[in-house]
């Protein structure tokens, strides 16, 4: 009983600590270290910046619980400051910014599950030292763009020198009716995948951007992509198991499709029916050529039985068991194998039935 009371007080004690460390908002805020929910939804606010994460603050997290933040064309919906870092937005709508959410020379930190809609820039990103490269380590996760000039906007410092920024992930989002879904500028190393990228004037947009991984995308755009300068990119992954951004079977490079329905995925050949394109994408030949070699079929893979994975067999070290393998699956994905099986063991179960009957 005593030890039930100890344990009572501690839990209350940690809640109103808890409490204590989160703030309810009804308004645009400054956003020191600690933890911040949106009560209510703000309309056709008329600021410079709404919500205001300050230079060099740490752990600041904003819940928005699916209010909107709506100003009224111009100014800043969230801002995140030189230095911050450990910022996570999350469960945010917002609308009528000049930019959505900001991240100026700002990283390590997440948004998530956070719409942006019909502003200038809806997500943007943007380095502004002349020492970079600068890795930023900013991930958006679960977001979406509407009706922006520019969805997501990836920029490094664009003065002379330029400056690189990297280490920026977009995953499942997706981005929709802007000019530029996704626009890299002065930057590299950065991974967009498991994103919808579609009706857009330009699905991706690229000005001296370097080494970015696009995998498991879909593009149905006027122009899916646009190269102001050339340079390399990444356009698949390893060919593994995983859940298609668009049709089903193994995740590996993007569905290139059209307004028509007659993009690369939506005729290519599949002659083996493994759910991919028979012959890569060429994407560009400039600078050198670049290729998806995993670009997806729009017709489903067949279906293979499998009754044991043999993959983990190396075909040299452990043939003798690598045969078995394959020959229990041939086994139990015949029909007629499996009928022989059974019709067998009937035959013998009878067999022996009778001989014990006899022998009685
Ligand atoms: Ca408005
Ligand atoms: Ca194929």
């Amino acid at each position: 009983m005593k030890k039930g009371i100890i344990a009572i007080s501690i839990a209350m004690a940690l809640l109103s600590i808890t409490n204590a460390c989160a703030v309810n908002i009804t308004d645009c805020a400054t956003l020191s270290s600690g933890t911040y929910y949106l009560t209510q939804d703000i309309i056709n606010k008329s600021v410079s910046v709404c919500m205001n994460v300050p230079r060099n603050a740490h752990y600041v997290t904003l819940d928005c619980q699916n209010h909107l933040i709506d100003g009224s064309g111009s100014g800043y919906g969230i801002y995140i400051d030189e230095y911050a870092g450990y910022v996570t937005i999350r469960n945010c709508r917002l609308s009528d910014w000049q930019r959505g959410v900001f991240f100026r020379q700002s990283g390590d930190s997440l948004v998530e599950n956070t719409r942006v809609e019909s502003s200038q820039s809806c997500f943007v990103v943007h380095g502004y030292e002349t020492w970079c490269p600068c890795d930023l380590n900013v991930t958006l996760r679960n977001c979406s763009a509407d009706s922006c000039a520019n969805g997501f906007y990836i920029i490094g410092y664009t003065g002379t020198p330029s400056e690189v920024i990297y280490n920026i992930t977009i995953d499942s989002c997706e981005v929709s009716n802007s000019n530029a879904g996704i626009k890299l500028d002065e930057t590299l190393n950065n991974t967009i995948k498991n994103t919808k990228i579609h009706h857009n004037d330009y699905g991706v947009w690229f000005i001296n951007t370097f080494y970015n991984h696009f995998y498991n995308n879909l593009f149905n755009n006027t122009h899916n992509l646009n190269f102001q300068t050339h340079n390399p990119q990444f356009w698949n992954t390893t060919r593994r198991s995983g859940v298609r951004i668009y049709g089903t079977g193994e995740i590996g490079g993007n569905y290139w499709t059209n307004y028509t329905g007659n993009g690369y995925s939506d005729t290519c050949t599949d002659a083996d029916s493994d759910g991919f394109c028979d012959s890569p994408l060429l994407i560009t030949p400039y600078p050198s050529p670049q290729y998806d070699y995993l670009p997806y079929s729009y017709l489903p893979p067949k279906v293979v039985c499998r009754f044991i994975d043999c993959s983990m067999l190396s075909p040299k070290r452990e043939f003798f068991f690598l045969q078995v393998c394959h020959l229990i699956n041939w086994w139990f994905c015949t029909p007629l194998a499996i009928y022989l099986t059974f019709l067998m063991i009937l035959i013998v179960g009878t067999v022996l039935k009778i001989k014990d009957m006899i022998g009685k």
